[in-house]
């Protein structure tokens, strides 16, 4: 039966159903199959007076088989499933362990009653997916949990402990055990009666409507440009009819949100954050990291201590200074007194990861950790100074790491007699929130050493992208490209603030120039400055305008002014902008012209792509999927978008290729081809082929 993933099992009076489709029991069409078949199993046999379904391995079912979203539907569906096993004459009971996430918490709600054991949790993810529960979910979690929980786990996604889940009637029992133990006592309870049993299907839920309204309300503002948040409400509010009816909405819903390009960008997202995982350097043995050293107390450093210690590492921290340090110390408790407050640590786990941290002014304290992680100021002769030191200080196989976000990591390691323990670890700040590692692999970088790169990542729970050394990385590099763009609309006639509500419009959380406030101008200053020497005199310069307002000593929220004014909590215009402005298209002879929001987004985002595309080119992302994990977890690109080259992707290579000779006319020297894009405009290929290795 079923390729052997659904089997049954007879003991006395009651019959057990166990599924085991490896890795998280993904409820695809063998496994909805064999449940079927598995009923009429059961029923044929005649003896069975309850049924126990569990799950094999580490989870209960982690929900539908994403991988069959897209495809032609395969019979039976999983809705028809869950209704099969609600109509079902003999009860059955399901015992969760692991998660029973989006399909899988509505097999169990289809069941008559629901055990979980102590570890489990529950969740109505699909939300995430950019769908929403299409297997009743939005009919049942109501009907069990009452329309306010509900609504709060179908909007969130969030996993929900038993314990939570028992609260609010999504669970009827914890016991702790085996599942196949918890599952047989389970079903025998069932028959004596000290499990009560019942059809959700055939519960009322009681109105809500002012949790209706306002959640409606509260959706519409949090995710303008998302379909499924509202429509999960809709169906939530559905579910005080009729259920067949309610039923019959969920699903006509669901078809809407399924093949919209929100979901298969959310979704695009889901695997491509399991898909960077996938290096070269994956089967080398990565080496142990039980204590990290971090050199500079800044933000970064800060930052970075600050996630290894809520990793449970034991952090020495290092500046030149003890005016310095105290600061580092303090910017690190502040840090991890705001993961209290946001509820990610306890104050216990608090009190022990700062238990965890040494402060020191000497270098040599750094002897004996095993992976040393440099922050400092981003200037080569500074960095060089300090490799050549921790080459001399560090024990033979310490890791040695440079934050670097720019500067080649080849040179760095040459400072050493061990480049092969070298590699650059680029976190993004404020590094103990942002998801992003690019782990940065330098000509000499031995494979083990990448793997520990992507071990620490796992063990901060951060997302690793390998990146190859180039200015920049991955990121950064096509960063330092498109963001040219956005200052070449403003020198050619749009207003900053056009060019952040266009780009807010296509979904970034902040356009451009809200964002430079908030990183701070100077640092693009300094960077315009560094690569003054070695600007190709063809190149256009954009960087007119920002260096007035540096020159003036507006860096943005730090000097309450910048692109804007900020005052409190306000963003104000800042009255001195247009004349700037004014001033330096005037000096560059330049007569402003007016652009649409549409051509704002469209000239940014072919700029981004044609860099992105560079980047793959020329081996800096090991594919396509790596660059688009990058903007997602690194650089606030739309999620449902995908990622920018899977965005490429719904606007094709012929179009983009057309795009980019039209601007051409006007800069030839911004505007080329990429080559692989021109191959595949000819080709009819595309980003996502070259994701599967085509
Ligand atoms: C749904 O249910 C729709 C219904 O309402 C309606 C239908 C009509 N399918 O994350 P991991 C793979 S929508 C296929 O590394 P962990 C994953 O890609 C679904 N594959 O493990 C990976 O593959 P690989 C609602 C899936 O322990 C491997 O399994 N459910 C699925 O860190 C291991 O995954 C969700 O959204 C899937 N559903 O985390 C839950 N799930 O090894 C999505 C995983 O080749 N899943 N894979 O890279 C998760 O959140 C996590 O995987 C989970 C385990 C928490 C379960």
């Amino acid at each position: 039966m079923g390729e052997n993933k659904v089997t049954v099992e007879f003991v006395e009076d009651v019959a057990l159903i166990c599924i085991n489709n490896p890795p998280v029991n993904a409820s695809g069409v063998v496994v909805r199959q064999g449940i079927v078949d598995a009923l009429d199993e059961i029923k044929a046999a005649g003896s069975a007076k309850a049924i126990g379904l569990y799950c094999a391995g580490r989870t209960f079912i982690a929900g539908a088989d994403i991988t069959e979203f897209g495809k032609p539907p395969l019979e039976p569906g999983l809705p028809e499933v869950c209704n099969i096993l609600e109509d079902n004459e003999i009860p059955i009971v399901a015992v969760i362990h692991g998660t029973a996430l989006g399909g899988g918490l509505e097999t169990a709600m289809g069941c008559h009653a629901r055990v979980a054991v102590p570890t489990a949790k529950v969740g109505l993810p699909e939300v995430l997916l950019g769908i929403l529960p299409g297997a009743g979910g939005t009919q049942r979690a109501p009907r069990l949990a009452g329309i306010s929980n509900a609504l709060d786990l179908i909007l969130s996604g969030r996993h929900v402990p038993a314990k939570d889940a028992l609260e609010m009637g999504l669970v009827d029992r914890i016991d702790d055990g085996e599942p196949r133990e918890v599952a047989l006592a389970a079903a025998k309870d069932v028959v004596v009666g000290t499990l009560a049993t019942r059809r959700t299907g055939e519960l009322t839920t009681t109105p809500d409507d002012a949790a209706i309204e306002t959640t409606m309300a509260a959706v519409q503002k949090k995710h303008p440009h998302l379909i499924s948040p509202q429509k999960c409400v809709e169906c939530v509010a559905a579910s005080t009819g009729d259920f067949k009816e309610g039923l019959a909405f969920e699903r006509a819903r669901f078809m809407e949100c399924l093949p919209s390009p929100q979901s298969k960008g959310l979704i695009h997202a889901f695997f491509g954050e399991r898909a960077v995982a996938n290096i070269p350097e994956r089967k080398a043995q990565a080496r142990d990291i039980a204590s990290v050293g971090v050199i500079g107390g800044g933000t970064m450093g800060s930052g970075i201590s600050t996630s290894a210690l809520m990793a449970g590492l034991p952090v020495t921290l290092i500046e030149v200074s003890q005016e310095g340090l105290d600061r580092g110390v303090a910017t690190i408790t502040g840090n991890l007194d705001g993961a209290v407050k946001r509820g990610k640590m306890s104050p216990e786990k608090r009190d022990a990861a700062l238990a965890k941290l040494t402060a020191s002014t000497e270098m040599e304290s750094l002897a004996e950790v095993d992976l040393v992680i440099e922050a400092v100021f981003e200037k080569m002769e500074i960095k060089k100074e300090i490799f050549t030191k921790l080459d001399a200080i560090c024990k033979d196989g310490a890791v040695l790491a440079s934050n670097t976000s720019y500067l080649d990591v080849n040179e760095i390691a040459a400072m050493t007699r061990r480049p092969q323990d070298v590699l650059g670890l680029h976190f993004f700040s404020p590094a103990h929130i942002m998801k992003l590692l690019e782990v940065v692999v330098g000509e000499k970088t031995a494979p083990e050493v990448v793997a520990t790169g992507f071990a620490l990542a796992k063990k901060m729970r951060k997302v690793a992208v390998r990146a190859g050394v180039c200015d920049g990385f991955i990121g950064n590099r096509i960063l330092g490209h498109y963001l040219k763009t956005a200052s070449y609309l403003v020198l050619d006639g749009a207003h900053p603030d056009q060019v952040d509500k266009a780009l807010e419009g296509f979904g970034f959380a902040m356009g451009p120039h809200r964002v430079g406030d908030l990183a701070g101008l100077d640092i693009g200053y300094m960077t315009r400055k560094r690569l003054a020497a070695t600007r190709p005199a063809e190149e256009r310069y954009g960087g007119a305008i920002a260096d007035r307002l540096s020159e003036n000593g507006w860096n943005g929220r730090k000097t309450s002014k910048g692109y804007y004014v900020y005052e409190g909590r306000d963003t104000l215009e800042n009255p001195d902008l247009n004349a700037i402005i004014d001033e330096e298209r005037a000096r560059a002879g330049i007569t402003p012209r007016v652009f649409s929001d549409e051509e704002i987004v469209e000239r940014y985002m072919t700029a981004m792509i044609s860099e992105a595309a560079r980047v793959v080119e020329d081996g800096i992302a090991l594919r396509p999927v790596d660059v688009d994990v990058v903007f997602l977890s690194g650089y606030g690109f739309p999620r449902f978008r995908g990622g920018p080259l899977h965005y490429a992707d719904t606007i094709g290579a012929a179009e983009l290729v057309k795009r980019i000779e039209a601007y051409a006319q006007e800069d030839a020297h911004y505007w080329k081809v990429p080559a692989l894009l021109r191959k595949m405009a000819e080709d009819g290929g595309s980003f996502a082929d070259l994701n599967k290795g085509k």
